[in-house]
């Protein structure tokens, strides 16, 4: 089986074209791949596939490295386009995506016929506690709400981008224990579908510093939906502007809510190699 290795700010992912044929078991799959030692290593993999709905070329599915499905990945999608547009899968540099979290649009930046980056539409956030889900809130929204983690109080504001997130606010993200809170955080009673922590420093309106704990793969270098989710905390929070920079372990977005309620997330997206998966 053919495959590909991406990277968007150091999320890294296997790409796998499934068009013309699908793996017996994606679960199996992610969890042999993304071992890195007896695998490839990635953060998850991604399957290009044929969309279900008209007019909408392509379908991604991303599966973390414990082999649970995701709805959703930002730092994937920028992968996904960027090489279905290389490989010519589509016949321009802004196409529809069918994922998880309904129809996205990627557009491809191309200047003097290099690709400089993706900027992705990654639709509208959703706010309604019981749809993103956390238990507690029914459909209102989880603004700065208290949390009580290894006995200790923190402040919640949760949205999904399709996948549930948690943003905490705190004072010094470099400082902060990720490693021994994050799964506390991921599997905490109040997550029915379990969740991914953003642990965000708002350095002064448009620049934030965010670390992330993953459901389903730990800590990564970066989280695209995070990222997305950080920006909607912000503002309601009114901690930032609607358009800021957000500064991960392994690179920078450009993440901004417009007036019609769609996030744009903006960053770039790697090939590192290619090869053939022979286990
Ligand atoms: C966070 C993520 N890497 C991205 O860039 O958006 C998505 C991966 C999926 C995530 N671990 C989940 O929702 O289970």
């Amino acid at each position: 089986m053919k495959f590909t290795k991406w990277q968007g700010c150091g999320n890294d992912f296997v790409l796998l074209d499934c068009r013309a044929q699908e793996p017996a078991d994606y679960c199996e799959l992610a969890i042999k791949m993304c071992d890195r030692h007896y695998g490839i290593g990635a953060d998850g993999i991604i399957a290009v596939l044929p969309s279900t709905l008209p007019d909408v070329p392509l379908r991604m599915r991303i599966f973390n490295t414990d082999g649970s499905e995701a709805e959703m990945c930002g730092n994937g999608i920028r992968c996904f386009a960027r090489l279905a547009y290389e490989q010519g899968m589509v016949d321009s540099e802004e196409f529809k995506v069918e994922t998880g979290a309904g129809v996205l649009v990627p557009h491809v930046v191309v200047e003097n016929g290099q690709v400089q980056a993706v900027r992705v539409d990654m639709g509208e956030p959703i706010l309604a506690g019981d749809d993103i889900p956390v238990t507690g809130f029914g459909s209102g929204r989880v603004i700065s709400e208290p949390l009580t983690v290894a006995g200790q109080e923190f402040h919640m504001t949760c949205v999904s981008m399709g996948n549930p997130h948690c943003v905490i606010f705190v004072d010094d993200a470099e400082a902060f224990p990720i490693f021994e809170l994050g799964p506390q955080f991921e599997h905490h009673g109040r997550f029915p579908r379990k969740t991914n922590t953003e642990f965000v420093e708002v350095k002064d309106r448009t620049h934030v510093r965010m670390r992330v704990w993953e459901r389903g793969a730990a800590v990564t270098l970066a989280c695209g939906t995070g990222a997305c989710a950080t920006t909607v905390a912000g503002v309601l929070n009114d901690k930032i502007d609607r358009k800021v920079e957000v500064q991960l372990d392994g690179g920078k977005l450009v993440v901004e809510w417009v007036a019609n309620n769609h996030v744009f997330m903006t960053g770039p997206a790697e090939q590192v190699f290619a090869g053939e998966w022979q286990a």
